[in-house]
């Protein structure tokens, strides 16, 4: 059985990682759609820089859970495709063996004018240069609003091919990830959702367990 699983930040919310649409959903009083945006870093880059040292900051500090090794043990037995729209690195601390990040990582830095990846330092500057091309543009490896999302042909393939579907922790509020349960549904897959609320999409799973990942996931898993 092909399982293709799809995490947003609640599977990361018991490691102490703060959920987007969790009550104010606010930092520092900025919306965070305010500086998750290209228009946000070009208004005020060291801003939204601050923002995602902050952010690599809390992620290296925290510690991968019950969820994440869960899903670490599920790769060991199934041909899984394990896509993240999280930031941080707790599946692969917990052991994932491959893992797709399709909002990017705090852990690298890219350049805005030669495409060139490399690892983020803790905090990142407006004048930081590219190593590679040695321009002044360089900007964490984050998918922003309006932006494309990373590795879509691989997923959109993986979903095509799935057995099931299942989404961990998202809100269902955010494109193209909220349209994944409808494709891969349409395609024949079974779909389940393990979520702390039913999500925006719900419609479009057949099955759904509400409660912390914490306890959901592994007990699916096992
Ligand atoms: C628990 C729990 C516990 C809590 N246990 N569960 C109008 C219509 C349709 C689309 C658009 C539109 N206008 C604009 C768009 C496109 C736009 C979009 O979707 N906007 C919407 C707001 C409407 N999307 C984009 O711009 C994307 N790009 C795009 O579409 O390009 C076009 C294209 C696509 C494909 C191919 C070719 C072209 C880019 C989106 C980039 C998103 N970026 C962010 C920030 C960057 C990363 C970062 O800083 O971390 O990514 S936004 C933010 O939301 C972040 C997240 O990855 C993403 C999703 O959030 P998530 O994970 O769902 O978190 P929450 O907080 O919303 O939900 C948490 C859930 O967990 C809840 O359900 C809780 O109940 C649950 N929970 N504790 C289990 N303990």
């Amino acid at each position: 059985m092909r399982i293709t699983v799809l995490t947003g930040a609640g599977i990361s919310a018991e490691s102490g990682l703060a959920t987007f649409r969790a009550s104010d959903g606010l930092w520092e009083q900025h919306r965070i759609e305010d500086v998750a945006t290209p228009e946000a870093f070009a208004r005020d880059p060291g801003l939204v820089l601050r923002f995602y040292d902050m952010r690599r900051a809390a992620a290296a500090a925290a510690q991968p859970n019950a969820a994440h090794k869960a899903l670490a043990r599920l790769a060991a037995h199934h041909d899984l495709t394990l896509v993240t729209q999280n930031v941080d690195d707790l599946h692969e601390r917990a052991g994932s063996p491959r893992v797709i990040h399709m909002h990017g990582a705090l852990n690298r830095a890219c350049c805005a004018a030669c495409g060139h990846r490399w690892p983020a330092p803790a905090t990142m500057a407006v004048t930081d240069f590219c190593p590679a091309c040695s321009r002044p543009t360089t900007r964490p490896d984050i998918v922003w609003f309006g932006e494309i999302p990373q590795h879509m042909e691989e997923i959109w393939a993986a979903l095509q091919d799935a057995d099931l579907f299942v989404a961990i922790g998202t809100s269902g509020n955010v494109y193209p990830a909220a349209g994944f349960a409808q494709h891969a549904g349409r395609n024949g897959a079974d779909c389940l959702e393990l979520n702390m609320d039913a999500s925006s999409n719900a419609r479009d799973f057949d099955r759904r367990i509400l409660g912390p990942a914490t306890r959901t996931v592994p007990d699916w898993v096992d």
